[in-house]
């Protein structure tokens, strides 16, 4: 293939100029139409047997890099554009950024669905279109607003089929169109990411900001993605948003059956559904209403094949983000649905008397996870310490039913992306040191630990990071106006804003470090906080850490006697392009969620694998990576989750007894009501963060501060000892190929899938 000359015609067609005459606007186009059209010539990958991943969330991110390394021809495209003065990364940011995802879960749904065709398995994703998907995020008056992400244009990844089905609703019927976007392999076939939208969906309902008429279905229903859900309406329309996703799911995998000449009675041995928390539940009941109604199966016939057929994901043990769905909405909105949950019920309250076991409950909510446990056959966590929880205590009732059904398969990242996309100076020295057998074996990074004693690798090693950072700051300079100096440490938290994440843990050290130099104690080394995050536009709390943090912000950089030792800059509209840029210039991973609380964590795993040190508790998958990389490479402070659980369960955490018995943590708190903060902040919303923390405190904020406080104080002295820094900056990479997600998709087919 002759890149230059396809890449030639294709900017031809489109603008009648040669490449070097086109903008980066055209040759973002050029070559979008160039790798399309690769994308065409690759074979789809074919079997007996698919897994359909069904999820509310794909959190994609920009494809263009992606699809060109698994294409194998990004180098070369790299040398052509360059050849012709043209920059593939500076091309890359006309790309428009789809947020069809909050978090880790609608990451790991696009890291999963890489690795699925990178391995060779059949295996599509379906989820929704989102016009807008997750708002843009931006900061006014030092509070976070929200505004719509407008990400489909004319010319992009996604392809109309000619594939529409209607959908009935209680109160009305609507139309829906099947868009598809291209899964290509790492050097391997091509999968797909089917996403149904809505023929009439109005884009001119969205008034300011992100709201809207939550009542016109017809016209609103693809538009956001998780539309705040505090009241009634809100939480129809996602009733509507399930429904129309599994409905259409539904009906696409039986066609897809059907035209294979497969027999529906065996549908477990052609199609398995995987089920991403919640959300899409209600494929299980919709399928076998579809088979009982149309298809002529009993109901036991029908029960039994779904229920060998539906695989289910847990991502958390929050009680509050398991959906309970009062039956009365779910008979206005899917009221077909209504007498087969009610006959799952009827079943399970014949076998088993344990009213936590049950699908409705005596307040008539539809317990949603319940379904997926009694009618699936697989139930799985995502990191072993969150799967040890499900069994021992969250859903321990129906691990004592089932325990064939539990396992375990850690969160996975995509290399492509986390690595050879964001990193290609840590690549080049990979290829260079260990050759390139890692790309396609994970494991192999491990012989990175043959040069732990290498000074030339370990240099290289700190070069390339320092690299990251000068252009990790340059680009901050450029959008957030803040300037940071690459020389500092850079101590960075990114995730979605949520107590039991701790950000408000970060921001009370910060305050400590602040009163500390106040008071004349200088850091050996200039800091700098970097945070990325957003919040659910209704949660009120979370809003309130936002406004500290950017309170402090503000605060540091303008008190001459502490800037020059310490910078925070809470990053805009934290998403897939900017965690690109951040994580390979990491210096310390903060990942310090309330123990027993962050189910597996994947951020984690993107920083160990660039090169970070992790700073966090025993939680979530950095326990994993604490065994991998063993005691003197990780950084690991508070109090376990069985002391944390305990604590629940004796409700005896009191956060006001820790304010009153340390003088360090009651200072730093008290800072967040002091005069200094209110003449920068707003008194509502620092004075509710104080009150909160001092009253409530749920995640246990105070419980771990001290701890941290030390074991983050020791992080930083560390770092002086550059030679023993960059040896634990190389073991991380070198034992980070366990979580790639090719381990992870290949223990899912071993276990769950069997593909083939
Ligand atoms: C959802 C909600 C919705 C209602 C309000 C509170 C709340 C809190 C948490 C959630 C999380 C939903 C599930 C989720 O995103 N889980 C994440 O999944 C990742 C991939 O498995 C995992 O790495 C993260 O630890 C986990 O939080």
């Amino acid at each position: 293939m002759n890149v230059e000359k396809q890449l030639q015609e294709a900017v031809l067609n489109l603008y009648g100029k040669d490449i070097k005459a086109c903008t980066n606007e055209e040759l973002y186009y050029g070559l979008l139409n160039f790798t399309k059209s690769l994308i065409n010539e690759t074979k789809p990958i074919t079997g007996s047997k698919k897994v359909y991943y069904i999820s509310a969330e794909f959190l994609i991110g920009k494809l263009m890099s992606n699809n060109l390394i698994n294409l194998g021809v990004r180098e070369e495209v790299n040398k052509v554009l360059a050849s012709y003065g043209k920059s593939l990364a500076e091309i890359e940011e006309v790309e428009p950024e789809p947020s069809l995802g909050n978090g880790g879960l609608g990451r790991l749904a696009a890291c999963f669905l890489d690795s699925i065709a990178t391995l060779g398995l059949p295996g599509d994703g379906i989820g929704l279109n989102y016009h807008f998907g997750l708002f843009k995020q931006v900061f006014t008056d030092k509070l976070q607003d929200a505004q719509k992400n407008e990400w489909i244009e004319k010319q992009g990844w996604l392809n109309k089929t000619d594939v529409s089905f209607q959908v009935a609703f209680g109160d009305r019927k609507v139309t829906s169109r099947l868009y598809d976007i291209d899964v290509v392999g790492y050097e391997n076939g091509v999968n797909k990411l089917h996403l149904f939208d809505i023929e009439t969906v109005d884009e001119s309902l969205v008034e300011d900001g992100i709201s809207f008429d939550k009542e016109e279905i017809e016209k609103n229903l693809t538009l956001f993605l998780y539309p705040d859900d505090s009241d009634e309406a809100g939480n129809l329309l996602r009733i509507y948003q399930q429904y129309f996703m599994v409905s259409n799911g539904a009906r696409l995998i039986l066609k897809e059956v059907k035209e294979a000449g497969y027999d529906l009675h065996k549908l477990n041995e052609h199609v398995v559904i995987q089920i991403n928390d919640t959300h899409p539940t209600m494929v299980i009941p919709e399928l076998i209403r579809i088979f009982t109604e149309e298809e002529g199966f009993t109901m036991d016939e029908a029960i039994e094949v779904v229920s060998k057929t539906c695989a289910y994901t847990n991502h958390t043990i929050l009680a509050e983000a398991l959906e309970k769905w009062p039956l009365k909405f779910l008979e206005k909105v899917v009221p077909q649905l209504v007498p087969i949950i009610k006959e799952l019920d009827k079943r399970i309250a014949k076998k088993y008397t344990d009213p936590k076991v049950q699908i409705i409950d005596k307040d008539g909510r539809v317990h949603m996870a319940h379904i997926d446990i009694h009618y699936g056959f697989s139930v799985n966590g995502v990191a072993a310490i969150h799967t040890d929880i499900l069994k021992e205590t969250e859903l321990n009732h129906f691990y004592k039913l089932y325990p064939e059904k539990f396992n375990n398969k850690t969160n996975g990242i995509t290399f492509r992306r986390w690595l050879q996309s964001c990193n290609q100076e840590l690549v080049a020295l990979l290829d260079e040191t260990i050759g390139t057998g890692y790309k396609k074996d994970a494991a192999e990074l491990e012989k990175l630990l043959a040069f732990i004693e290498d000074d030339a690798v370990l240099d290289k090693i700190e070069e390339i990071k320092y690299d990251k950072k000068k252009a990790l700051a340059k680009h901050i300079t450029e959008v957030e106006g803040v300037e940071i100096d690459p020389n500092s440490i850079f101590d960075i938290q990114i995730k979605r804003l949520h107590e039991y994440k701790r950000q408000q843990m970060n921001a009370l050290y910060i305050i400590h470090k602040y009163l500390e130099i106040k008071a004349g104690k200088k850091p050996q080394r200039p800091l700098t906080f970097i945070f990325g995050a957003k919040a659910a536009p209704a949660y009120v709390i979370a809003q309130d850490i936002i406004h500290l943090l950017l309170v402090l912000q503000e605060i540091v950089a303008k008190d001459p006697e502490v800037s020059p030792y310490m910078k925070v800059v809470m990053v805009e509209n934290y998403n897939v392009t900017y965690a690109e840029r951040l994580i390979p210039a990491c210096d310390v991973s903060e990942q310090i969620s309330l123990a027993s609380k962050e189910a597996s964590g994947t951020g984690n795993m993107k920083f160990m694998l660039n090169g970070a040190v992790t700073l966090g508790t025993s939680d979530g998958a950095n326990v994993e990576i604490h065994e991998l990389v063993g005691d003197d490479n990780i950084y690991i402070f508070g109090q376990d989750s069985d002391t944390v659980i305990k604590h629940y369960a004796d409700a005896d955490y009191v956060s006001r007894e820790f304010y009153e018995n340390s003088p360090v943590i009651k200072a730093a708190v008290d800072f967040i009501v002091s005069e200094q903060a209110l003449a920068v902040g707003h008194k509502e919303n620092l004075e509710r963060l104080y009150k909160e923390l001092l009253n409530k405190d749920w995640f246990m904020t105070l419980l771990d501060l001290e701890d941290y406080i030390e074991t983050k104080d020791k992080v930083f002295a560390d770092y002086e000892d550059r030679r023993r820094w960059k040896k634990m900056m190389l073991v991380n990479i070198a034992k980070a190929g366990f979580f790639s997600s090719d381990r992870t998709i290949a223990q899912y087919d071993r276990d769950i899938w069997k593909l083939r």
